[in-house]
């Protein structure tokens, strides 16, 4: 144990160490709250061992944790109690799940901040996105748009919620840090001149709340819940010195997206970062490929040649690749179903890479991506392509940099109409020896429509969505 862990151990009492043992580190009432204000100024930061080698050594031991799946959490859950499914926005949808069937769910898409600079830019594309989760989950549902790191929407989600309420979502989507931030919002409530908190057990390490938390925050309980991880996940493939960073992902504002570099991929070639995906475009095409994800672009003449490099990379090229070498043993296919113009290939947890084939499509060739598994993988109809829209006139605003007056341009954003067409699908995985990919995808889908009579849910009967674009796309979480 850390020396600085038995210090601060040493200094609580009784009652004390006993919540730190059960990881139950802040169950206050509101009383309990004003008194210890009262007794106690400086909020000490008290993290257990296993959250101080996660923040501080970087530590995650795949093999400890117990993957968990949705049922098992949900079954912790009460019928009566509420729900507050909280998932990223960074990977979205892919953190989304639908609670068809549950009483009482509300949704929080978190991590807002990432995609956008301000609040009041939040709460304007509330609309559209609320309109593409209620399509997803197939569910009329309330949805918040936050950002538990900057605290943003957190006062009117506290606002919102009944007595009781299970922060449920898969692991790193956020729900420790935002049920620290509505303890904040609570106690401020109770006492508004009280030092705000830190934020104890989050991190970008997963898996790191093991059981169920409960605090009481002004009258409202709120229980934080292990997330959901799948026995074949992302964490264990990435080399442990690079999972924080990987996990944070890079923040690409929706109105920088445009001015983004990109880069070109040709037909046959294969582009990969950090060697977790590899990505492969049609032959006879060209493409602009805009990676936003933690790491570095590489483009390689073929997935053979990029695979093989990944595996053993030239010592100039050895920090570039974040994945495990010997997890390309065995790597997944997938095909990506057709589409037109832009789209993002959504990487769960990792981030996005948005795709623009440039000129005329002339094969029936698929887009198709190789990944280890564990890693989750969809396409989008591009969001930033419904968020921002150039006005015909870019104004230029003059802006003080260093003490400098420059010209800056800015874009006015406004966001659209979510489509008729679908949106959003999950990719398709096709056999290693298959050689017609195109016609396997046909079966899949084909079956799929005989299984479940649609490619999406429908939200209510009078859904005209319109099927021809984006035809073999199954929009469903
Ligand atoms: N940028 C950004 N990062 C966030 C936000 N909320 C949480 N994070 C980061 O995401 C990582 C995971 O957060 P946690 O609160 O530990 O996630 P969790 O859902 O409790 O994860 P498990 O306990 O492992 O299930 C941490 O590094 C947080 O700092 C947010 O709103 N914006
Ligand atoms: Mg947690």
């Amino acid at each position: 144990m850390s020396l600085q862990f038995l210090s601060a151990f040493s200094k609580l009492d009784e009652e004390g160490r006993k919540l730190l043992n059960s990881q139950s580190y802040d169950v206050l009432n509101p009383s309990d709250i004003q008194q210890q204000h009262q007794q106690s100024p400086i909020e000490e930061e008290l993290i257990c061992q296993r959250c101080h080698n996660a923040l501080h050594h970087n530590i995650y031991i795949p093999s400890e944790h117990q993957p968990l799946n949705l049922h098992e959490v949900l079954d912790s859950v009460p019928p009566r109690d509420g729900i507050l499914h909280v998932f990223s926005a960074y990977d979205f949808p892919l953190s989304l799940v639908s609670l068809r069937g549950r009483r009482n769910v509300t949704y929080a898409m978190n991590k807002i901040d990432m995609l956008f600079g301000h609040d009041t830019g939040v709460r304007k594309y509330s609309g559209y996105f609320n309109t593409m989760v209620n399509r997803l989950v197939g569910q009329r549902s309330q949805l918040h748009i936050i950002s538990a790191h900057t605290s943003w929407s957190v006062d009117r989600l506290y606002d919102s919620l009944g007595k009781m309420t299970h922060l449920v979502g898969f692991v790193n989507a956020g729900k420790t840090r935002l049920a620290n931030r509505i303890m904040n919002v609570a106690s401020s409530m109770v006492n508004p001149g009280r030092r705000l908190k830190k934020v104890v057990g989050s991190s970008h390490l997963p898996a790191l709340t093991r059981e169920n938390i409960t605090h009481n925050c002004s009258g409202k309980v709120i229980v934080d819940t292990p997330g959901f991880l799948d026995s074949n996940n992302l964490f264990g493939l990435i080399k442990e010195e690079h999972l924080k960073s990987v996990l944070q992902g890079r923040k690409v504002l929706m109105q920088d997206l445009k001015r983004e570099r990109y880069e070109s991929l040709k037909g046959g070639q294969c582009l990969t970062v950090g060697g977790l995906f590899f990505l492969k475009a049609p032959k006879d095409t060209i493409v602009q490929v805009k990676p936003v994800c933690r790491g570095k672009p590489w483009t390689f003449s073929s997935i053979e040649k990029a695979v093989d490099t990944v595996k053993n990379p030239p010592t100039a090229m050895k920090d570039m690749f974040y994945v495990k070498p010997e997890k390309l043993d065995q790597l997944v296919r997938f095909a990506i179903p057709p589409f037109y113009g832009s789209v993002d290939l959504v990487i769960k947890d990792v981030g996005y890479v948005q795709i623009t084939p440039t000129g005329k499509k002339n094969t029936e060739e698929l887009f198709e991506v190789y990944a280890p598994r564990g890693v989750v993988l969809g396409v989008r109809e591009t969001i930033e392509h419904f968020m921002t829209k150039y006005l015909k006139q870019q104004s230029i605003k003059k802006t003080k940099v260093k003490g400098q007056l420059v010209d800056k341009d800015t874009l006015k954003m406004k966001a659209m109409k979510v489509p008729d067409y679908k949106v959003f699908s999950r990719l398709y995985e096709i056999p290693m020896d298959c050689t017609d990919p195109f016609d396997e995808m046909k079966s899949q889908y084909a079956r799929h429509v005989r299984e479940f009579g649609t490619s999406y849910h429908r939200v209510d009967p009078k859904d005209t969505r319109d099927e021809t674009r984006n035809e073999y796309w199954i929009e469903k979480v």
